[in-house]
């Protein structure tokens, strides 16, 4: 679709699970709120559930053109889902190290049934990054962490399709910042449609780390990066000069929000029917601290990439509430009981 702005020639292998074309969704809550127009990028809707995949067609079907068999990744969860089911299309093999018990469950049972061989470490995700960088060419595999550079021109069509549904680059884009791949790449693509004049002004790029590994904010690795959106418990981003280059070229910056700032924006973007995972919600969490202190323009065009589906972390989703469902009698006097005659 957008392949005039990307590196695929006659020789790459044709792949592709129909990723992209995502809703762009008007929150009308969240537009009241701030007096502007606010919409909801959802990447959850893509075919592994999250932004990864736009990414990662490109790398894996690069990885194929130029003759590898076998793909390599270190993940917080999301990479290495899209990462195994791509290379399962592609007839590849999928090699994926995460950090032990720091993978929500939905995940986890993608990269499994996609097929991948999964190794857990025992070390956070920074610490599987090295492994990968370690072993990935003595041993003859390509890396589709977004330090291979297909996963960041593959990913640019996000900041395309926005541009296109909008008719013009949205004033101010909020976007979660875990490996800072995401941003780097938003940027790229705004940067690309400018000098191509589809679009004539580009965004403030305002990026959302988790506070207890924000790096990039405080301007040095975390060693124990710590939140429960266990997508962003990351403490030395890989990306991070480029995101913070996009920040300061685009007069935007990178803060970091609270896991309870993270909690409550999750909650308040389910209320209008919308589930995402933890590590999304951080984009709306950063929405809503700027809407408090004054930085949100009124009348301004906004979107929130919502980086990955809600369902992919189910324990999450219920620790919310100790017990969700109300067990009773099979009759139709219980039913009316439990729900107090409120009907
Ligand atoms: C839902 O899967 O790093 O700043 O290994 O899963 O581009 O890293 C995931 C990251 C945001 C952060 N939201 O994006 C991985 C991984 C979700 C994510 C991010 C991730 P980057």
């Amino acid at each position: 679709m957008y392949k005039e702005f990307l590196p695929v020639t006659e020789n790459t292998p044709s792949l592709t699970l129909a990723e992209g074309n995502t809703p762009l969704i008007l929150s009308e809550y969240l537009s009241h709120l701030a007096n502007a127009t606010v919409y909801l990028k959802y990447e959850g809707a893509n075919p592994t559930g999250s932004f990864k995949d736009r990414g990662m067609v490109l790398a894996v079907a690069k990885a194929k053109e130029l003759g590898a068999r076998v793909v390599v990744c270190a993940s917080t969860g999301n990479t290495s889902a899209s990462a195994a089911a791509y290379a399962a299309r592609a007839g590849m093999r999928a090699v994926v190290l995460i950090p032990d018990g720091y993978v929500a469950l939905g995940k986890l049972a993608q990269a499994m049934v996609y097929g991948a061989d999964i190794i857990a470490i025992r070390g956070n995700f920074d610490d599987a990054l090295q492994r990968v960088r370690d072993i990935a060419e003595p041993a003859g595999m390509t890396i589709v962490n977004s330090i291979n550079p297909y996963r960041l021109d593959g990913q640019q069509s996000a900041a395309f399709e926005i541009c296109d549904a909008l008719g013009s680059a949205p004033d101010q884009l909020y976007i979660p910042v875990g490996n800072a791949g995401n941003i780097s790449a938003y940027w790229k693509g705004f940067r690309a449609y400018l000098k191509a004049g589809r679009i004539s002004s580009v965004p403030q790029m305002c990026g959302f780390q988790a506070a207890g590994a924000a790096a990039l904010v405080h301007g040095q690795p975390v060693s124990h990066p710590e939140t429960f959106a266990t997508a962003i418990r990351i403490g030395k981003p890989a990306s991070g000069t480029l995101a913070l280059e996009a920040a300061r070229e685009s007069h935007g910056g990178i803060w970091a929000v609270t896991d309870d700032d993270i909690r409550e924006a999750y909650r308040t973007i389910a209320r209008e029917g919308i589930f995402a995972e933890p590590g999304s919600a951080a984009s709306v969490a950063g929405f809503l601290q700027r809407v408090r202190s004054g930085a949100v323009d009124k009348g301004s065009t906004v979107v929130c990439v919502l980086t990955g589906n809600g369902l992919k972390d189910p324990d999450t989703a219920m620790s919310i509430q100790p017990s969700p469902a109300r067990v009773v009698d099979n009759s139709q006097q219980a039913v009316l009981d439990a729900i107090g005659g409120s009907l």
